[in-house]
């Protein structure tokens, strides 16, 4: 199983991930991302997911018309692992198609 990030890994993979940050008392990440319409924000979430699946990996997430909020942790390990900081890159780099 995944192992948590110490707080020296978590610092620096955030240093690489735009838009991410940490939650308040709580062990996970969380990004809301803008998109230019509702097709475009479920589009989003449509490819993500399938990614997410294929990682094993799941984002908890919520969608408002093109607005996505997403939180991410690792259940399994409690807290923040580098398949959480994995799955933050891919979707960052997944919006960059798209992004409002
Ligand atoms: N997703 C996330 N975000 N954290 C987990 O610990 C996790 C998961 N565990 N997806 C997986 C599924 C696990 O429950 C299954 C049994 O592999």
């Amino acid at each position: 199983m995944a192992e948590r990030l110490s707080a020296d890994a978590r610092r620096q993979a955030l240093g690489s991930l735009p838009g991410w940050t940490e939650v308040q008392g709580r062990d996970a990440i969380a990004k809301t991302f803008v998109f230019k319409d509702f097709n475009e924000a479920f589009g989003f979430m449509t490819r993500a997911a399938l990614v997410a699946e294929k990682m094993d990996h799941h984002p908890e997430w919520r969608n408002v018309y093109k607005t996505v909020e997403v939180v991410l942790s690792t259940h399994d390990a409690g807290g923040l692992t580098k398949l959480d900081i994995e799955l933050a890159t891919t979707m960052n780099a997944i919006a960059k198609l798209t992004q409002a």
